[in-house]
């Protein structure tokens, strides 16, 4: 299997021509056919001189130049090459300073030959640790870090998911739409990991030892930091698009309620008749515009009049449980306007009915 092992770097001359050759002696120990390639910045200490003395010494080495602009972007152009140019199967992002540790890299290799497609080597799984020797400071970026990526972004069931130390599939990263990341730091990391969780790819967590760097320096800053939060934000934002479209179709579904409802009073409709007739006129076009907008993009398992039949249903739990609450609310607290009872009743049903549409009417096949 054709593997890269992607190395970004930004003047580490003091530590790549080790590395590399420490990669080469774990090479020998893994039966497929592994490469480097460094995606250098144009570092101004040199550090691709290096690169092109090892090219002379090994035919896997490869070299790709370019401006500095973040370790995201070096990723995307890194692993864009790797698989239109290198034929890569497998790549691994790995740093150049030693804090990935050369012997682990035939660990994690071995987990994607047993059939994993993403491979963390992490800091926070029994057995995983970071540096004793990092300050607070360090320590609280990295827990920070990984509790905003869990609970804010909802990946929550990975441990490490700041870690920078991972072996991919490409036949993950080819259904990722890389432009699309909007990241350009170490965002990157968390950005690509949330589309992967998306894709329902294999993830295995393995546990590695993060060792302090010795030689240069982090290019951690304040702008990376900034970046991640936001970009978690973004997440989370996007993971509840479905649930304010069904929001939206909600609101309308109350206007068309209300609108068919005078004009049939205006028409000399009974009351007791235009009532029912107006709630499932706005059932349907609620069903209509959650199927063909809110769910659009769903493979769904039954066909639209049994969806149809399955909304009319929750819609009608919905009323019940709205209902219950208006009168249970009307029991306990007699004194408050009606009106509040009301309103206050639409919250439960609102969850219910989403929850249940989202899991059942409008369930995705294989999603389970
Ligand atoms: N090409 C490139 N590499 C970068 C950039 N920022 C960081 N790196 C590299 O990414 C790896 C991890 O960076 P490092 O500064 O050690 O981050 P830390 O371990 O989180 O402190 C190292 O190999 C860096 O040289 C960048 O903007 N461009
Ligand atoms: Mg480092």
């Amino acid at each position: 299997m054709r593997t890269i092992i992607i190395i970004p770097t930004y003047n580490e001359s003091k530590n790549i021509t080790h590395l590399i050759n420490a990669l080469q002696k774990q090479f020998k120990k893994i039966r497929h056919d592994l490469h480097v390639l460094i995606v250098d910045d144009n570092s101004p200490d040199g550090t691709a001189g290096e690169v092109k003395k090892l090219q002379s010494r090994f035919n896997n080495i490869h070299l790709l130049m370019g401006q500095k602009a973040g370790l995201g972007v070096a990723y995307t152009r890194g692993m864009a090459y790797a698989m239109e140019h290198l034929g890569a199967e497998v790549v691994f992002e790995m740093d150049a300073d030693f804090s990935h540790k050369p012997e682990d890299v035939p660990r994690l290799m071995a987990e994607i030959d047993k059939g994993a497609d993403f491979v963390i080597g992490s800091r926070y799984v029994p057995g995983g640790s970071i540096p004793k020797e990092w300050g607070t400071r360090r320590k609280l970026i990295s827990r920070f870090g990984n509790i905003v990526a869990r609970y804010l972004a909802g990946i929550y069931h990975v441990r490490d998911c700041t870690a920078g130390f991972r072996a991919i599939r490409t036949s993950v990263l080819r259904n990722i739409e890389f432009a699309d990341l909007g990241v350009k730091g170490y965002a990157f990391q968390i950005a690509l990991l949330h589309q992967v969780v998306v894709l329902k790819a294999k993830i295995v967590e393995i546990p590695v030892d993060f060792i302090d760097r010795t030689e240069g320096e982090s290019k951690l800053g304040m702008k990376d930091v900034i970046e991640f939060v936001l970009n978690a934000w973004w997440i989370r934002f996007h993971s509840l698009k479905t649930f304010i479209k069904f929001l939206v179709v909600g609101a309308s579904g109350v206007v068309v309620n209300l609108g068919f409802f005078t004009i049939f009073l205006t028409a000399d409709i009974n009351k007791y008749v235009a009532s029912p007739l107006a709630i499932e006129i706005s059932i349907i076009s609620n069903f209509l515009l959650n199927n063909f907008w809110t769910f659009s993009r769903r493979k769904t398992k039954d066909r639209t009049r049994i969806r149809g039949v399955k909304f009319n249903i929750v819609s009608f739990l919905a009323l019940g449980v709205s209902y219950g609450t208006f009168v249970a609310l009307s029991i306990y607290f007699p004194n408050v306007a009606p009106q509040l009872h009301q309103l206050i009743g639409i919250v439960p049903a609102t969850l219910i009915n989403y929850f249940i549409n989202a899991n059942w009417t409008f369930k995705e096949v294989g999603n389970d």
